[in-house]
C-alpha cells in the first residue's frame, strides 16, 4: 500500500469529519429561523465573521488564546503522530513486511518519534501553561504577550518544515501522470526521513534525502520556538506573580513550568547547535561527525546531552498536572507539597547528568559509564518520592471517580511499571541485553503514553467547564478513561514482554513466534486509537452541545478548600456575566492538612514521644487480653488433639532458638503481646470497618491466616477442619479482646480529659 496517500487519506478524514461535526453542532445550536433558504445577506454575514475571527486568531497575543493555539496545533500533531503509530502496529500485524516496505516502516518510527516527542507533547504543554499559568499565579498576562505569539507562529511552519516529506511525495504522486518525470524530479526525490528519530552520524550525514535537511531546519525553528516560551514562562513566574503568592505558595503546576523551561533554555540551544554542525557536515564537507573529525559518537553526546532533560522537559508538566488535579478528586490536600517541589528541581537537575545512559552500547570508556549508571539509579529516588507523595494523598481520602480522577490513577499504575523497568535499564548488564529490543519501548511508552497524555486528557476534562462553560458526557469520559488505560496497558506491557524475550525493535520484519504477542500489542494500540478518537468526539460535540455549567464550583471544591486561583476566577467571570450567585457547598469539611499536628492514638494531640508511650501502654494492654482470651481457645483445641502442641517448637526454630515448645509458647504470647497490637494500631485506621469491633475481627482474620499455614502438621478430614476453626476463632477471641480493650482505654482517656 502506498503509506503516504493512506496517512495524507487518514489525516483528511479525520480533519473533514471533525469540521463537519463543528458546523452540524453549530448549526443546530444556534437559534433556527425560518428553515427555508440562506439569503445573501446572511451569507456575507457569515463570511465577514469568518474573516474577522481569522484576524483575531492570526494577530492575538492574550495568553488564554495564545495557549488554545497551542492546544489545538500540538492536538493536531499528536493526532498526526498517532496515525504514524497506527500504521507502525498496523505493519506488526504479520511477520513479513507485506503491508508497508521497510523503508516505509523506518520512515514511520522516525517521523513518529519526532512529531510525538517535539510537536505534540511541548506545545500542549505550553498552552496548558499559557492558558493557565497567568490565572494560577494572579498575573494579568504573560510578561511578554508578542513574544508569546511569535513562540506559537514558529512552530506550524516547523512542523511543515519538518514533515514535509510527506505532502511533497503526495504531491509528485498526483502529479506524476500528468508531468513528465524530469519535470517534476523534486516532488520524487523528497520522502520523509528514515534515519530514526535520533538522527544518528553517520546515516544522517550520509542520507541523501533533501528531507532530512528540511527536517533539520524545522527542528532548529521549533527549538527557538520552544526556548522564546520558555523564557517567557520564567519571567512570567519570576516578576508577574501576584503578591501575595511566594515561593511557599505557588502551586504546583506553575513550578512544574518553571523547572521545565529552566531545562529548555540549557537543552534547547545545544540541540540548535548540534542541528547547525549536522546541517554544516551535510551540505558544506566540515567533518564535526565524520570519523577524520569529532566522530560519530561526539553526535551521540550532544544529542542525548538534549535528548535525556527533553524527555524530563516532557514529563515534568505531566506531573504537575498529577499532582494538580489528584487532590481535588480524593478531597485532601497534596501530600508533602515540600517535597514534590524538592522531587522536580532534583529530577531537573539530575536530568542533565545521566545522558551516557543511552550510550552504554557504544564502547564509550568503562570508568564514565558506570558514574552515569550510578548517576541514573539515583535519579529514580525523586521520581519514587512523587509516587509517594500522591499514593499517600489518596490514601483514606473521599475518592470521587471522576474521569480525571480515573485517568490520574491510571497514570500512578502505570508510571510505576514504567519507572522499575526504566531503573534495571540503568543497569549496564540489563541495558546491554535489552538494549536494541522492545523491553526498550514497552519502558518508555508506559511514561511517554501511560503519564503525557494521560494527565492532558484528564485536565481536559478537569478545566473543561471553565473553558467551555459547558460540560463534557461525563458518562462517555469515564468509559474512554478505562478504555484508554486499558488499550496502554495491555499494548505496552505486551511489548515489555516480547522485548524480554528479545524481540529487536526497529525492524519491519520479525519471527514468526512472536505473531500472536504483536498482534495483541497492535489491538491494544487499536483501543488507544479508539480512545483518542472518542474523547475527541467529547470534547468537540460537548463545546456546542454539552450541559451548560450551572455552578460556579462546578467541581464542588469549595467544600474541601481547594476553590485554587483559576477557579475563582472563573465564578468571577461567571458572576459578572450570568448573574449567579458564588456557590456555597452544602458543607465543609477541612481537608487533611499535613501541616497540622499529629493527632495521638487516644484521640489527643501530643508530641511524638507521648504518642509512643501512650500508644505501646495501650498495645500491652489490649494484646495481653485479647493473648489470654485466645489461650483458651487454643488450649481447647490441643485438649480435643486437633493442634499439635510441638509445633510451638517452630516459632522458637524460626527465630534461632531451640526447637521446644515451651520455648515458642513464650514467644508466641511475646508476640500477641506487643508486636500484633502495635501492627493493629498502626493500621486500624486502614483496616475496613468504623467501629473498631468490626476492625479487629477482619484484622484477626487476616492474621488468623498466616498461622494456619504456619501451625499445620499434617492434620486431615475433620482434625484439619477443627484445627482451621480454632486457630480461626482464637484469632477473633485475640482480636475482640484487643479491640474491646482499646475501647475501653480510650473512653476512659476522653472522661478524664474531660473532667480535666
Ligand atoms: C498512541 C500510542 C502509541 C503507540 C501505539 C506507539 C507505538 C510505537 C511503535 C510501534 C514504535 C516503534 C518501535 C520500534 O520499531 O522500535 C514507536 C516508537 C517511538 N515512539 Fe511511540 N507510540 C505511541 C505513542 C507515543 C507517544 C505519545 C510518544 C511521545 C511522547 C511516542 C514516542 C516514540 C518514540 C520517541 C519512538 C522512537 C523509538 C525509536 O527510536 O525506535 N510514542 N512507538
Ligand atoms: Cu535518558
Amino acid at each position: 500500500m502506498n503509506r503516504a496517500l493512506v496517512e495524507v487519506g487518514a489525516l483528511g478524514l479525520l480533519a473533514a469529519s471533525v469540521l463537519l461535526l463543528w458546523l452540524r453542532l453549530r448549526r443546530s445550536a444556534g437559534p433556527q429561523s425560518d428553515g427555508g433558504y440562506p439569503t445573501r445577506e446572511r451569507i456575507r454575514f457569515e463570511l465577514e465573521h469568518l474573516r474577522s475571527q481569522l484576524g483575531r486568531w492570526l494577530t492575538t497575543t492574550d495568553h488564554r488564546e495564545v495557549g488554545i493555539l497551542y492546544i489545538v496545533f500540538g492536538t493536531v500533531a499528536g493526532l498526526w503522530g498517532g496515525v504514524d503509530a497506527m500504521m507502525l502496529r498496523t505493519e506488526l500485524l504479520t511477520p513479513p513486511a507485506d503491508i508497508w516496505t521497510p523503508e516505509t516502516y523506518n520512515a514511520l518510527f522516525t517521523t513518529h518519534g519526532i512529531t510525538m516527542l517535539i510537536f505534540f507533547v511541548l506545545p500542549v504543554f505550553f498552552g496548558v501553561g499559557n492558558y493557565f499559568l497567568p490565572l494560577l499565579i494572579g498575573a494579568d498576562d504573560m510578561a511578554f504577550p508578542r513574544v508569546n505569539a511569535l513562540g506559537f507562529w514558529l512552530l506550524p511552519p516547523a512542523l511543515l518544515l519538518a514533515r514535509a516529506g510527506l505532502f511533497v511525495q503526495v504531491g509528485g504522486q498526483l502529479l506524476s501522470p500528468v508531468f513528465p518525470q524530469e519535470t517534476i524530479r523534486f516532488f520524487l526525490t523528497l520522502r520523509e526521513v528514515s534515519v530514526g528519530w535520533t538522527l544518528y552520524a553517520p546515516l544522517s550525514v550520509q542520507t541523501a534525502n533533501p528531507q532530512v535537511d528540511l527536517l533539520l531546519i524545522g527542528l532548529h525553528l521549533s527549538g527557538v520556538a520552544t526556548t522564546l516560551g520558555a523564557i517567557n514562562f520564567i519571567v512570567t513566574i519570576l516578576y508577574e506573580r501576584a503578591e501575595d503568592v511566594t515561593w511557599a505558595t505557588l502551586d504546583i503546576f506553575s513550578w512544574n513550568m518553571l523547572v521545565t523551561s529552566g531545562l529548555v533554555l540549557f537543552a534547547f540551544p545545544l540541540l540548535g547547535s548540534a542541528i547547525l554542525m549536522l546541517l554544516l557536515d551535510r551540505n558544506f564537507g566540515t567533518t564535526f561527525f565524520a570519523v577524520e573529525g569529532g566522530g560519530p559518537i561526539l553526535w551521540q553526546h550532544l544529542f542525548w546531552f538534549w535528548g535525556h532533560p527533553e524527555v524530563y522537559i516532557l514529563f515534568l508538566p505531566a506531573t504537575g498536572l498529577l499532582s494538580t488535579i489528584l487532590p481535588k478528586f480524593v478531597g485532601r490536600r497534596l501530600f508533602g507539597y515540600k517535597f514534590i517541589v524538592y522531587s522536580t528541581l532534583g529530577l531537573g537537575v539530575l536530568s542533565f547528568a545521566v545522558w551516557a545512559h543511552h550510550m552504554f552500547t557504544t564502547g564509550i570508556d568503562p570508568g564514565v559509564r558506570a558514574s552515569f549508571m550510578a548517576n541514573s539509579i539515583v535519579i529514580a529516588v525523586p521520581s519514587a518520592i512523587k509516587v509517594f507523595n500522591w499514593l499517600t494523598t489518596m490514601w483514606d481520602g473521599d475518592i470521587r471517580t471522576t474521569a480525571p480522577f480515573i485517568l490520574a490513577a491510571g497514570s500512578i499504575g502505570t508510571f510505576i511499571v514504567g519507572g522499575v523497568t526504566g531503573v534495571f535499564l540503568a543497569v549496564i548488564p540489563v541495558d546491554i541485553l535489552y538494549h536494541g529490543t522492545y523491553y526498550v519501548v514497552g519502558h518508555f511508552h508506559l511514561i511517554v503514553v501511560g503519564i503525557i497524555p494521560f494527565m492532558m486528557i484528564a485536565a481536559s476534562y478537569y478545566w473543561y467547564p471553565l473553558l467551555t462553560g459547558r460540560w463534557y458526557d461525563r458518562r462517555l469520559a469515564q468509559f474512554q478513561s478505562v478504555l484508554l488505560i486499558f488499550g496502554s496497558t495491555v499494548t505496552f506491557t505486551t511489548l515489555l514482554i516480547i522485548g524480554g524475550f528479545g524481540l529487536p525493535r526497529r525492524q519491519a520484519i520479525y519471527p514468526p513466534e512472536y505473531q500472536f504477542a504483536s498482534q495483541i500489542a497492535t489491538v491494544g494500540a487499536y483501543v488507544i486509537g479508539l480512545a483518542a478518537l472518542l474523547w475527541l468526539y467529547n470534547v468537540v460535540a460537548s463545546y456546542w452541545r454539552g450541559d451548560p455549567v450551572q455552578s460556579t464550583d462546578p467541581w464542588d471544591l469549595k467544600a474541601t478548600g481547594q476553590f485554587t486561583r483559576e477557579w475563582q476566577w472563573f465564578e468571577d467571570r461567571m458572576v459578572e456575566k450570568y448573574d449567579l450567585t458564588p456557590a456555597q457547598p452544602a458543607s465543609v469539611r477541612p481537608a487533611y492538612d499535613p501541616e497540622g499536628e499529629p493527632a495521638g492514638a487516644l484521640g489527643g494531640v501530643g508530641s511524638v514521644a507521648e504518642t509512643v508511650s501512650r500508644n505501646a501502654g495501650m498495645a500491652a494492654a489490649g494484646g495481653f487480653v485479647g493473648t489470654v482470651l485466645m489461650s483458651g481457645g487454643l488450649g481447647t483445641a490441643i485438649l480435643i488433639g486437633v493442634l499439635d502442641p510441638a509445633s510451638f517448637g517452630e516459632i522458637a526454630e524460626l527465630v534461632g532458638l531451640p526447637a521446644s515448645p515451651l520455648i515458642g509458647a513464650a514467644l508466641f504470647l511475646v508476640g500477641g503481646t506487643v508486636t500484633w497490637p502495635l501492627v493493629f494500631l498502626a493500621f486500624q485506621e486502614y483496616l475496613p470497618g468504623r467501629l473498631l469491633f468490626e476492625t479487629g475481627l477482619v484484622f484477626a482474620t487476616l492474621i488468623s491466616t498466616g498461622f494456619v499455614v504456619a501451625f499445620y502438621t499434617g492434620q486431615s478430614g475433620l482434625a484439619l477442619i477443627g484445627y482451621v476453626a480454632f486457630v480461626v476463632v482464637a484469632h477473633w477471641a485475640y482480636g475482640l479482646g484487643l479491640s474491646v480493650t482499646f475501647q475501653y482505654l480510650r473512653r476512659r482517656q476522653r472522661a478524664r480529659r474531660e473532667v480535666g
